[in-house]
Parts: structure tokens; C-alpha cells; sequence
């Protein structure tokens, strides 16, 4: 096989570790702290999780550590949407296992969790191992949106565990993979089952974090990545001063990712879904305030812009949110008719008969397209995908519209020639810059001191992120701590709490105190491509979002 000449440098780039993951693997020892409380419903969530409810944190120092002589099975399982740096979590996993104990074993099940319900997997190697070094991508196991929560899923689990005599199991997901992987935790507990249950924060959404996981791995190299198309495209439209371009950019329902871009390239417009819910914005006021920004530009004689669009605004916009609910709600109560239907034009038809009253009228003011988009299939959980609903089309057309209105009045003399494009699947599986290269890596290797003590229900947890690698803190974070009661499709569940923008947060705060000034002079950043080699400054630096957080 035939290989470029980055992946075979990146290849023998040797991931930075926190300083107590650096000592020899039989000194390292777990240091349990302080029992710890979830993050509200205490007691309910204490009935639910009888065996894994108020752990203590954990943290590690030098010492002699029995455990790693132990010769360990060990399935790991990689969940829900690709991040860069999951293939070095696997590696950090790995080495750590080996290096302890050269019998131990690592199964990788594949495609997601389904890997472990229907026993498919491979047992990982050297030479397997060794080729996906630094890379991005799952597909070294690849990954899948099955669910894991039920208790026949979770007995499945339990035979396959036996029949390979696995003693713990690794889910590197996001907050609802992380929220069923506690829940297997318990379950084993209950049981009687030996076997440990540890988390890995992953989503490039950048929505899994708390005070103790300071950031999911993939958020760093996903929003580099766009970053750098963003800045590309901004120093298009500076060049040939023509066009207006409407940017989607992914992220299921947090707006981090757009925040991020936002940060780092100085757009004239971006919007962030949080501060539109909490200003209780309508499409039309959101399309006012672009069109006014573009206004203003045509009048300086700039009829050219960057406008930066996140894909779940369309969930923060309250009456969309209840449109949306409505139709998550009439798709799965109907299904059978629903499916039956052929045609778009006549699934329009349908849910409109259904809708009530005023969600019609939100439904009838969108272009056909956008109403064909939300009636597309559903994802695992029942809810609508947006990352296939065009809502830069959407803005593009309803921005147009209200500038013939602003032309009207003799308020816009000015041209506006618009181009769409939505970044999501570029980024997630580029090869991870040296930051998610190094925490990913320290992720799997510090998991695996958690489940050699026999830790279970814990997410591994590397903080002090912000500063140099040597500096980082690495130890297990029980996930119930992270946890509260939520209603899910109504019913109250337990969930990890997922993190929105904080409108009084220092990076939404930062870009407000600046979006004004970038609104009409043009003070694009051009932040370039990932480097990976090269001086620490331009080659390590994590996010802008991290760094405000941390400051
Ligand atoms: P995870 O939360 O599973 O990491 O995935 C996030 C994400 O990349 C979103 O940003 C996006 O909306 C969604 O996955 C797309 O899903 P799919 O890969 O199934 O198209």
C-alpha cells in the first residue's frame, strides 16, 4: 500500500503524556480522592446507580502498582460520529496494556457498539496498531450510532464478554454513549459481573465538558480545519470583493464549533443558536440583522462578506424548536403511514394535516426544500439530522428577500450575490493536530491504569489542558458526577449534562465585545493549515475556546 509522505512522518511522532503517565507503568498508582455528588437530583440518581453512584475522584502518583501484572482482555469500542484522534486512543490503550503485561489483549469491536452485540471485532496487533498511529478516522474498527441501554443489549454484552473472558470494556462516545456506558457499568456491578465499564470524551461538537473534562478530543482539529477553509474563503472574498458566502458549519445542537471559527477568522456574521433561544429570536429577526450588516457593508462600498451559520441554530429558534417536536413527535407516532408515503410532496402534505395551528404557519413560511429536509429520516434517537438541513439556503433566500424590502425604502444600494457551503464531514476525520495527537493518546493510556485497578463507571479525565503537556493532570472522573435527570421523548432519564455556549462565558463574551467592529471593517484572520511540525507556538496551541476558558 502506497502511503503519503505526512502519514508515514506522522507515523513516528511520539504523542506528549502528562508526567506521571511518562514513569514506568508498574509505579503508577491511583490515588482516590474525595466521594463525589452528581451535578443535581442527587438522590434519585443515588437509587439509580445503588453501585457506582458518589465514587471518588481518582488521581494518580508514583508508587508500585500490583495490578499491571495482571494479564488483561480488553474490549474497546469506538461510538457515534467520527473525531479526529480516536485511532491514538486506541494506541495509548494499547501500549499501556502491552506494556504492562505483553499477554494482555485488546479486541476491537466493530462498527460501534453493534461490534460487541453481534461478537464482531478483531484482535489488535503491532502491525495494526502501527499503521494507524497518528492518523485520523475510525477506521481502524470504524464506528456506529447503535445505542447501547437496554438489558437485553446488556446481557448480549455480558455473554460476549465471557466467551473472550474480557475483564473491561473502553466506549469512546460522546455524553449519551458516556451516560449508557455508566449505565452498563452499573448493570455489570449489579450482576456480580467483573468486568469495568471506563468512558472516553469524544464529539468534535465540543459540547461534553464540564469542570472536570476541560474538552472533548476532535473539537481542537475539527475547528482548525475549518478554520483554515474559512480564512481561505475570507481571503477569497477579500480578493474579488463580489461575493457574500453563508457557511454552515457542524455541530448537532451547540454552537462551540461556529463560536471557535467565529474566534479565530473575525467574520462579519456569525451566529451563535444559544443567544437566538435566549433572545427569543424568530428566522425574520435573525434575517434582519444580517440584512442590515450587509447594508451596512454595500454602503462602504463592500458588497462582500463571511457569514458563519451553525447547523443546530435551526433548534434554537423557539417556534422552529416546537415545529421540530412536533414533527419528531407525528413521524414516530405515524410511522407506518409516514413510510408508506412516496412522494415528498405528499409527506408535506401529510404532517401539514397533523400540525397544530401555528406550526403549520412556521411550516408554510419555509421554501419547500427546507420542509422536505426536516420530514428526512430520523437518527437512532428520533430526532431530526441537521446536518442535512440547508439553513445557509435558507438565510441566503430569506436574507435576498428582505433586501428588496431595505431597497424599497432606499435603505440597501448595493449588490448581493451569495455562495452556500457547509463544513462538517471535512473535518472530522482530518489527522489530528499534535494537541488531540497528545490528549487522545494520554486518554487511552490513562484509561488504562482506571480499569487495571479495577475502577468501573469512570470517564478518563486529562486536565490542565491549556498548558504544555508536561503540565497535565491525568486521572478518572466518575460519570455519574457528571450527571442529572433530563426528560427524554417524555420520560425522566438519566443523562450527562451536555454543555451549551454560556452566554456569560469569556469566548461567547470575547466574540461579543468584538463582532460589531468585524461586522463592517473587514478584519479577517487567516489562521492557514494545521502544522505538525514546527516551532511549539504555531504547532501546539489548542483552541482559542480553551485558552479564553482558561485565562
Ligand atoms: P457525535 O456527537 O456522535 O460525536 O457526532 C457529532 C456530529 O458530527 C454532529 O456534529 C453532526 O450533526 C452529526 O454528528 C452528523 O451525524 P452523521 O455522522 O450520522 O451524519
Amino acid at each position: 500500500m502506497t502511503i503519503s509522505p505526512l502519514q508515514t512522518a506522522r507515523y513516528a511522532y511520539e504523542p506528549k503524556l502528562p508526567l506521571i503517565l511518562r514513569e514506568d507503568v508498574k509505579t503508577i498508582v491511583p490515588v482516590l480522592g474525595e466521594k463525589t455528588q452528581s451535578q443535581s437530583d442527587r438522590e434519585a440518581l443515588s437509587k439509580l446507580f445503588p453501585n457506582t453512584y458518589g465514587l471518588p475522584k481518582v488521581s494518580f502518583t508514583k508508587g508500585s502498582n500490583p495490578n499491571t501484572a495482571k494479564k488483561l482482555n480488553v474490549g474497546v469500542i469506538l461510538s457515534g460520529g467520527q473525531a479526529p484522534g480516536g485511532h491514538n486512543v486506541i494506541c495509548g490503550l494499547y501500549d499501556a496494556l502491552k506494556k504492562a503485561n505483553p499477554e494482555s489483549c485488546l479486541y476491537g469491536f466493530r462498527g460501534g457498539p453493534s461490534g460487541i452485540l453481534e461478537d464482531k471485532y478483531v484482535v489488535l496487533t503491532d502491525e495494526i496498531i502501527n499503521s494507524y498511529r497518528n492518523t485520523g478516522g475510525f477506521d481502524m474498527i470504524q464506528s456506529g450510532r447503535t445505542k447501547l441501554e437496554t438489558e437485553e443489549q446488556f446481557e448480549v454484552c455480558t455473554q460476549v464478554c465471557h466467551k473472550h473472558n474480557i475483564n473491561a470494556i473502553v466506549i469512546i462516545g460522546g455524553d449519551d454513549s458516556n451516560t449508557n456506558a455508566a449505565i452498563l457499568a452499573e448493570y455489570f456491578r449489579k450482576k456480580g459481573e467483573d468486568i469495568c465499564v471506563v468512558g472516553c470524551p469524544k464529539t468534535i461538537d465540543g459540547d461534553l465538558k464540564n469542570e472536570s473534562i476541560e474538552t472533548s478530543f476532535g473539537f481542537d482539529t475539527a475547528t482548525k480545519t475549518y478554520s483554515e477553509l474559512i480564512g481561505n474563503i475570507c481571503r477569497d472574498a477579500n480578493s474579488s470583493r463580489k461575493y457574500w458566502h453563508f457557511i454552515r458549519l457542524m455541530g448537532r445542537s451547540a454552537s462551540h464549533i461556529a463560536l471557535e471559527c467565529a474566534i479565530s477568522t473575525q467574520p462579519n456574521i456569525c451566529l451563535v443558536g444559544e443567544e437566538v433561544e435566549a433572545r427569543n429570536q424568530s428566522i425574520q429577526d435573525i434575517t434582519n440583522y444580517i440584512a442590515d450588516i450587509i447594508a451596512k457593508r454595500a454602503a462602504n462600498g463592500d458588497n462582500y462578506g463571511i457569514c458563519l451559520v451553525p447547523e443546530g441554530l435551526i433548534e434554537f429558534v423557539p417556534s422552529l424548536k416546537v415545529l421540530i417536536s412536533e414533527i419528531n413527535d407525528l413521524v414516530a407516532k405515524n410511522e407506518k403511514e409516514f413510510s408508506a408515503l412516496h412522494t415528498t410532496a405528499s409527506k408535506i402534505a401529510y404532517i401539514e394535516s397533523l400540525l397544530t395551528d401555528e406550526s403549520k404557519k412556521v411550516f408554510n413560511s419555509l421554501p419547500e426544500s427546507i420542509e422536505a429536509q426536516l420530514l428526512l429520516d430520523r437518527d437512532p434517537h428520533g430526532n431530526v439530522q441537521v446536518s442535512l438541513i440547508e439553513t445557509e439556503k435558507l438565510f441566503i433566500e430569506t436574507v435576498k428577500k428582505r433586501l428588496a424590502v431595505l431597497a424599497k425604502e432606499g435603505k440597501y444600494n448595493g449588490k448581493f450575490s451569495a455562495m452556500n457551503h457547509f463544513f462538517g464531514y471535512e473535518g472530522r476525520c482530518a489527522f489530528p493536530s499534535n494537541f488531540d495527537a497528545d490528549y487522545c493518546y494520554s486518554l487511552g493510556y490513562n484509561a488504562y491504569f482506571l480499569l487495571s485497578a479495577g475502577l468501573t463507571g469512570y470517564l478518563s479525565s486529562v486536565t490542565n489542558l491549556s498548558k504544555p503537556a508536561e503540565q497535565w493532570n491525568a486521572g478518572g472522573i466518575p460519570i455519574t458526577m457528571m450527571m442529572n435527570l433530563e426528560q427524554r421523548h417524555g420520560e425522566l432519564k438519566p443523562v450527562i449534562k451536555k454543555a451549551l455556549v454560556e452566554l456569560d462565558g469569556k469566548p461567547f463574551k470575547y466574540f461579543e465585545k468584538h463582532r460589531d467592529e468585524w461586522a463592517v471593517t473587514t478584519s479577517f484572520l487567516y489562521p492557514g493549515a494545521i502544522q505538525y511540525f514546527g516551532p511549539s507556538e504555531v504547532c501546539d496551541t489548542t483552541t482559542k475556546t480553551l485558552a479564553l476558558e482558561q485565562c
